[in-house]
């Protein structure tokens, strides 16, 4: 009842911004048409902001939207689409913990193969190892997609590194943009991460029943918009772009790509893929370091083997088959 009332009010705050776009509208005039105090105003200009409004206030004068946050909607994604069968359910949520959670029950639901779940926010996005993903409101792609591969279970990293490629070639297809992927799951440009994949599964024996592939893209973030222990290491496309970009075209850019390279790996294998992957990897060849949950290897990275594993060589010539790291790349 309480979020009803505040959600009428809302509405009305929001038609007599629209009624009078591009002007001002004073504290005292948004009261009367509200029917609250001037503080309660206040409050919900701070509220919309939170959601990614751009309010400009000036004394006297009162308050001004300038931007208003750009959603996505289900049907824009669906618009100009081009997959047989990828992002054909989607199920669209304005506030979820993580978009992860969400694909998990739908799939054991038994959700379509090609289901994807698409937030607004993230309020516990997930990364590898249970590390956060920070996934504010309206600046990126947050989306997890239902995968039903007929593949052995010791395979399943290789889907990563399908996600990989395909949303580098996305990226650099509408942007212009070169990124490039550091091993398993990063895609940097300029050398600071832009997007995070993470691959879990719901299998039983050697089955898999179904891969849930969670991609998360910085969009349209400014450098203030990341947390302080992130702003080093962090970009997002309009940041190096210099420009917005829709998220929308985004996601049917990457589900057109995945879709073709899923394609091809289950009519070829993983080799073709391998060959992609390392055209835009940035790690093979370079001195690296890769932190495992138990130990350190520092050497030169190799290359991929055919399941996607990672070859480092140690100084003493010892060859080390990695599957899960984080790396740091050597000068
Ligand atoms: P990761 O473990 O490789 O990266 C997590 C690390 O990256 C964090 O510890 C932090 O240092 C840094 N980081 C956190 N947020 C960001 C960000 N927005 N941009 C750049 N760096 C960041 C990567 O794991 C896997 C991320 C998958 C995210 C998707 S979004 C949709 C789906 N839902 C969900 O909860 N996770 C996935």
């Amino acid at each position: 009842m309480a979020f009803k009332l505040q959600s009428e009010i809302r509405k009305k705050l929001l038609d007599a911004f629209s009624e009078k776009e591009n002007q001002y509208l004073s504290g005292q005039t948004l009261a009367d048409v509200i029917g609250c105090s001037r503080t309660a105003v206040w409050k919900h200009i701070e509220e919309l902001r939170k959601e990614g409004f751009e309010l400009e206030a000036i004394r006297n004068k009162g308050y001004r939207i300038m931007k208003t946050p750009e959603k996505i909607t289900a049907d824009e994604i669906r618009l100009g689409l081009k997959t047989n069968f990828l992002g054909h359910t989607i199920q669209y949520e304005e506030s979820v913990e993580s978009t992860q959670k969400i694909a998990q029950r739908l799939a054991y639901e038994n959700a379509p193969e090609g289901t994807i779940v698409v937030a607004e926010e993230q309020l516990s996005g997930r990364g590898r190892m249970d590390r956060k993903w920070y996934s504010p409101k309206y600046t990126g792609v947050w989306m997890s997609i239902i995968l039903r591969p007929n593949i052995p279970l010791a395979k399943a990293p290789q889907l990563t590194l399908i996600a990989a490629v395909a949303v580098v070639q996305s990226i650099e297809e509408l942007t212009g943009l070169s990124p490039e992927i550091k091993w398993p799951n990063d895609i940097l440009i300029n050398g600071k991460k832009m997007t995070g994949i993470l691959t879990e599964l719901q299998a039983e024996a050697d089955r898999i029943n179904s891969v849930i592939m969670g991609i998360g893209i910085n969009v349209n973030q400014q450098i203030k918009d990341f947390p302080s222990e992130i702003q080093e290491i962090a970009t997002s496309i309009a940041i190096e772009k210099g420009s917005k970009i829709s998220r929308a075209a985004i996601i049917r850019s990457v589900l057109f790509h995945l879709e073709k390279l899923y394609q091809l790996y289950l009519d070829k294998g993983f080799y073709p893929i391998k060959l992609l992957w390392e055209g835009y990897a940035i790690s093979i060849g370079k001195n690296i370091k890769a932190r495992t949950l138990t130990n350190i290897i520092e050497g030169k990275a190799l290359g991929i083997t055919d399941d996607g594993v990672l070859r480092i060589e140690d100084k003493e010539g010892n060859i080390h088959h990695v599957y899960s790291a984080d790396i740091e790349i050597c000068q």
